[in-house]
């Protein structure tokens, strides 16, 4: 039998109304804002003030989890050797995927990103958002695991990245296969599991992107 159980804790919502006028413009604006965010490949080395990085993780932070468990480390990587490690690592594993890990029809998808093994990306961003999913805590001296913990973190992501495209940032949602080494080059404990690495940075003067669309509200939407 369990222990007893604690009681909830209540405290009034504090919820800021939107005059119903208003509520559509917003609702508007928002998805313009999020309708110009683009995956971007090709990054400046220019600087990025860490207060902004900053202010977007506390914003991911903000995501619903779990149990409340908040089941997220977000490790910010600026130091060039690192990322230059971090770098030797992914593009050692991503020639594997490319070249016999990923299948024909896997690959077919890819060409049209335009996407291969070479990561300059992971060098020339000024940073590195490694994100890891905390698959379990201790609490007196035994395991327990988080629930719902990679629903949890990609929302947490989800946040993240809109909050960096608000902040006038471009990213990358890159997950290089297998992950493992960015535990042991960011010498995490075990029960972190990196779950995806976010370059930020400034988009490169001239970079380009994939002339891809996305699906129309009718094809995504279904209500009944
Ligand atoms: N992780 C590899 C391959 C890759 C996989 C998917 I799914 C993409 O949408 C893009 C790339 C890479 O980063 O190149």
């Amino acid at each position: 039998m369990a222990g007893e159980l604690k009681k909830p804790k209540l405290v009034p919502l504090e919820f800021v109304a939107v005059h119903r006028g208003e509520q559509m413009k917003r609702a508007d604006d928002f998805f313009a804002m999020m309708n110009r965010r683009r995956t971007v490949r090709e990054y400046s080395d220019a600087e990025v003030p860490i207060e902004l990085i900053e202010k977007a993780i506390a914003t991911a932070g903000t995501a619903p989890s779990g149990a409340n468990m908040q089941p997220w480390r977000f490790v910010v990587v600026k130091d060039r050797e690192i990322k230059r490690k971090i770098r030797e690592a992914a593009e050692k594993e991503e020639y594997e995927s490319y070249h016999g890990r990923m299948s024909e029809k896997w690959l077919r998808r890819l060409a049209v990103l335009g996407t291969d093994e070479h990561k300059p990306f992971l060098e020339i961003a000024p940073y590195l958002i490694v994100v890891f999913r905390i698959n379990s805590v201790e609490e007196n001296g035994e395991a327990e695991p988080t629930y719902y913990s990679q629903e949890s973190v990609g929302i947490a992501v989800g946040l993240l990245i809109a909050a960096l495209h608000n902040a006038g940032l471009a990213t990358l949602t890159h997950t290089p296969s297998p992950m493992k080494f960015l535990q042991e080059i960011l010498g995490r404990p075990k029960n972190e599991i990196p779950f995806v690495l976010i370059p930020v940075g400034y988009p490169a003067a001239d970079a380009m992107v994939p002339d891809i669309t996305r699906k129309p509200l009718d094809k995504i939407m279904e209500v009944v």
